[in-house]
This record gives structure tokens, C-alpha cells and sequence, in this order.
């Protein structure tokens, strides 16, 4: 079951400069930071509520580190925007495993780490209409019977 949105993914060129955006005005304050070497992104994670299955819904602004990386890459094609949004989920290996049975193409063979040691994949935006989908289980939230 995705019980969430566990996040929405904006993609901007200068962190700092679109943190401060954000604080300034909405009052958002960073929740979390880290770089994501295997990702290529620099992150910060504004919590906005937590949610009634015991996670959270947050924005997550994405500055690339590396000119090869698939956020650097979206920017150059896009400017700055939305570039994904993320379900959450107490179990993304049985949700992954669901959606791929549907057709519908699930880009990491196992899922990867993503912020604050969650596990996540992705969904092909080619088959989800435009719109590159992410799957999320937070740390200390997985459950095998989920
Ligand atoms: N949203 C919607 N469409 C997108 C997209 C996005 N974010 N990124 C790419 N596309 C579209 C492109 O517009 C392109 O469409 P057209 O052929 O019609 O022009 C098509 O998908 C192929 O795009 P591409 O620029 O050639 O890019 P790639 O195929 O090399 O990569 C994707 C696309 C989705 C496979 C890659 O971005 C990916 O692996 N994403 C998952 C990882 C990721 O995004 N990590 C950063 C966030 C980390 C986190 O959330 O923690
Ligand atoms: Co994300």
C-alpha cells in the first residue's frame, strides 16, 4: 500500500540560495541534509506534516554535484521545476514488485539508498505520464506484512 506523498523533488541550481526561498517565504526550515554521492545530488529535506502511517511529507530541493547526474542533465533540458514526486510506503520491494507486474517500468533492480537511509526506487516517467515517480520506504518503517 502507498499510504503518503513522501516528498516532492524540485530541482534547482543554487541549494542555499532556494533553501533560503523556501524559509523566506513560507517559513520551511531545513529538516535534513546530506549529499547523495550515487544519486549525484546535494539535498535538503523541509518537512512539511507528519502523516497518519507514521511517516512524513516533505520537499526535497536537489542541486546536482556532478555534471552527469540525471538531475544536472533535467536542468540543463528544463531550468529549475518539479522533477519528481515520491509515494511512500511501508514495503517498496512488494510496491515495486506490484507496479512492475502492470507494465509499467521500475528502474532499479533492488531498491537504493535514498535521504536519511530510506530505501527507494523509481517508476519510467515515459510510463507514468510525464511524471518520474519515486517509491519510498523510511528507515525503521519497513514491515514485511505491510
Ligand atoms: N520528469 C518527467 N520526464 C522526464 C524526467 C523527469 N524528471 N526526466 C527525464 N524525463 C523524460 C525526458 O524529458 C525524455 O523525454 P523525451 O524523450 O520525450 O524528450 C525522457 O524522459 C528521457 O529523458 P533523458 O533526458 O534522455 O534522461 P534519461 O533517460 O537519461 O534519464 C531517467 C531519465 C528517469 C531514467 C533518470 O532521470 C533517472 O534514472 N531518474 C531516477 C534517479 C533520479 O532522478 N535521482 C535524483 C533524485 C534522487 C532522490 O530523489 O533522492
Ligand atoms: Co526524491
Amino acid at each position: 500500500m502507498l499510504t503518503r506523498i513522501d516528498h516532492i523533488g524540485i530541482a534547482c541550481f543554487d541549494l542555499d540560495k532556494t533553501v533560503e526561498f523556501y524559509r523566506a517565504t513560507y517559513g520551511f526550515e531545513v529538516f535534513h541534509s546530506e549529499v547523495n554521492e550515487e544519486q549525484g545530488v546535494r539535498e535538503a529535506m523541509l518537512k512539511i506534516n507528519d502523516t497518519g502511517d507514521g511517516g512524513a511529507s516533505y520537499l526535497q530541493l536537489l542541486e546536482p554535484t556532478r555534471e552527469d547526474s540525471t538531475v544536472a542533465k533535467w536542468l540543463a533540458k528544463n531550468g529549475e521545476g518539479v522533477h519528481h514526486i515520491a509515494f511512500g510506503t511501508a514495503d517498496v520491494d512488494a510496491q515495486a514488485a506490484e507496479i512492475k507486474a502492470k507494465g509499467i517500468r521500475v528502474l532499479y533492480e533492488e531498491p537504493r539508498r535514498g535521504s536519511m537511509d530510506s530505501r527507494i526506487t523509481f517508476l519510467h516517467p515515459k510510463d507514468c505520464g510525464g511524471v518520474l515517480t519515486e517509491l519510498v520506504t523510511a528507515a525503521g518503517q519497513h514491515t514485511e506484512a505491510a
